[in-house]
């Protein structure tokens, strides 16, 4: 079987690559393979104390039962940083160089690789100290004036700098094959997992600023104080965009490979290279949406960014009918017809494609609630409630959580040689995962809008409603049957990685684009990221300039308050 990657310059014609030519040196699969390691054994340990907070909804408190547990908020922090950071930047590490390297068909830079892996390792190292020693209950948001132990801090940044290697790889394999490749497009695969780390490079400015210039220096006492609203909105600078970060390695999966594994193929080479492009452009100029409710912010500037929030919408909108598009083509290609007769029809025993399948689904419920976030009024009723975890849990808990699983599915025992182990336990594990994160999120949303309050340890909490007690438990159940998913999951990674068959004749499943890449025309310009790079900076300009003419200078006021 051939795989079209690209046009040949100048003419058109598409040029067909085989697929088992492509491989990489065992030491660069070791060093991707080690990324998703970390990746899913911080994920095993987040979810375990993510049973225990779900449970505490329920009003059970199982806290006791964790040594070295000093409060609610220890655990919170480790389940927040465990799985938005850890699992995240480990994932996208390993899975978006693999894609980049398959991509252009060349190995990354060995030493990048390395120091990206170590850089992440260190990081992680100098943060659980501090967490696990209750150095640094502050939740993944690091709000001060909650203050962390420095290495903490330093941890961070570490793993933030893992991430930076790791684009710079991409970078320098990009400008190697440029050079062998004059005047031809960057095949599509490369172009999607370049374009996010170029808008994560912008994106994570705002918090290395923060951590670096301000955190760090006053938790190590070299500042009399911290300015707590600068350092929020340096923070949602990061912490908005970071969401299209941790979703766009789910989005290169559902564009470039699950139409592989569904028998499809995908439209269109331009409109996917525009919405990457789209969010390059309007994912970071949006974090005052996390501040509606901040005094100190002028209501004209939280309308800009309401207003780009909407934009950021529309890219996902196209990738929910590119993506449903390319998979009815497959579905349509093995007998289905109808309305949803194709969907039925579509290789649902296959974990891989059913896990994204799923995540895909939830992924509507997470939309549609980050839209009733972004609205400014109807955001008044639900900040700050269980609404709040309810839409995260499917967008970054199920659309990207999911996803990864299902990625693995494959890239494990790609990068084992290896067969998959347990397949129809890991198709359960991905139906049982969807379930349960319907009944949580159920019971979040639900109880979000009678008043809820989120990072609350409510089996302890002095006060409750009884309207709460029923949303409680649905998020009791849904997180109790997600938890179990989870420990399957793990199950058949391991199983995978210790006893699977030897295989290696396996492929990267990417998928045939039905209208190849142009060689002429304006949509060769999509591949010069550097003008919307600049362009990117130029709305970062607009969206936040105001605000940081009045915030500078800083005022370094406020004092550190420790919960240990
Ligand atoms: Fe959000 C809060 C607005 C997307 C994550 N969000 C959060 C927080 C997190 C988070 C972690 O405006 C909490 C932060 C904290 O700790 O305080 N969010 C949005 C909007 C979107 C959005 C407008 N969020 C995400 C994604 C996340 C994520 C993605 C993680 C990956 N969010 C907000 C706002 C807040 C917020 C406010 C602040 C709330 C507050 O007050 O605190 C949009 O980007 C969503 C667009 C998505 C869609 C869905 C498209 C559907 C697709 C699936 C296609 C599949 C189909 C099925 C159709 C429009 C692409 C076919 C299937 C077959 C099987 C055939």
């Amino acid at each position: 079987m051939s795989v079209v990657v690209a046009a040949a310059p100048g003419s058109g014609t598409p040029v067909v690559h085989d697929p088992n030519a492509f491989s990489l040196p065992r030491s660069q699969k070791a060093v991707i393979r080690w990324n998703i390691y970390i990746a899913f054994g911080a994920m095993g340990i987040a979810v375990v104390h993510g049973l225990a907070q779900a449970l505490s909804y329920a009003g059970m408190d199982v806290l006791s039962w964790f040594p070295g547990l000093k409060n609610y908020y220890q655990g919170l922090t480790i389940h927040g940083v465990f799985n938005a950071i850890v699992l995240t930047f480990g994932f996208s590490n390993g899975f978006l160089a693999l894609a980049a390297a398959r991509g252009l068909g060349r190995k990354l830079n060995g030493a990048l690789l390395h120091a990206a892996l170590w850089s992440l390792a260190a990081g992680l190292a100098l943060a659980c100290w501090a967490m696990f020693t209750g150095r640094a209950s502050v939740l993944y948001t690091s709000y001060a004036p909650l203050q962390a132990h420095w290495t903490y801090y330093l941890g961070l940044v570490l793993m933030v700098v893992s991430t930076w290697l790791t684009s710079v790889n991409l970078f320098v394999t990009l400008a190697a094959w440029r050079r062998e490749h004059r005047g031809e497009r960057i095949p599509l695969l490369a172009f999607v997992a370049i374009a996010t780390y170029a808008m994560w490079d912008l994106a994570s400015l705002g918090i290395a600023v923060e951590f670096v210039v301000f955190l760090l220096p006053w938790s190590l006492g070299w500042t009399p104080g911290v300015d707590p609203l600068l350092t929020r909105t340096l923070f949602w600078f990061t912490g908005h965009p970071i969401v299209y970060f941790w979703l766009l390695p789910a989005y290169v999966s559902w564009y470039m490979m699950v139409p592989k594994h569904a028998g499809g193929r995908l439209f269109s080479d331009s409109m996917t290279r525009i919405v990457f492009l789209l969010f390059l452009l309007l994912s970071i100029p949006t974090g005052f949406h996390h501040q509606y409710t901040d005094p100190g912010i002028s209501t004209g500037m939280k309308l800009v960014h309401l207003i780009m929030t909407f934009g950021v919408f529309f890219p996902s909108v196209i990738t929910a009918f590119s993506v449903v598009s390319a998979l009815e083509i497959g579905g349509r290609r093995r007998g289905g017809g109808r309305l949803v007769g194709w969907f039925l029809k579509l290789p649902w025993g296959d974990p891989a494609l059913a896990a994204q399948l799923l995540a895909m689904l939830v992924f509507v419920l997470g939309g549609v609630t980050g839209l009733i976030n972004a609205s400014y009024s109807m955001n008044q009723v639900i900040h700050n409630t269980a609404w709040v975890p309810g839409h995260f849990h499917m967008t970054v808990g199920t659309a990207v959580a999911l996803s990864f699983m299902g990625i693995a599915y494959w890239m494990v025992p790609w990068l084992k040689d290896r067969e998959l182990r347990g397949r129809r336990l890991a198709v359960a594990q991905s139906w049982l995962y969807f379930v349960g994160v319907l009944i949580f999120a159920r019971g979040m949303i639900s109880g979000g809008l009678e008043g809820l309050p989120r990072r609350t340890f409510r089996a302890a909490a002095a006060y409750t409603r009884d309207s709460w007690d029923v949303a409680g438990i649905w998020t009791g159940v849904g997180g109790t049957l997600m938890f179990a998913s989870v420990v399957l999951f793990l199950l058949v990674l391991v199983m995978t990685v210790f006893f699977g068959e030897r295989n290696t004749e396996q492929e990267i499943p990417f998928t045939e684009t039905v209208q190849t890449p142009a060689s002429t025309g304006w949509e060769v310009r999509l591949d010069q990221f550097r003008w919307y790079v600049i362009a990117a900076v130029a709305l970062i300009l607009i969206a936040y300039g105001p605000y940081l003419v009045q915030a500078i200078p800083p005022h370094l006021s406020v004092p550190g308050f420790k919960l240990y």
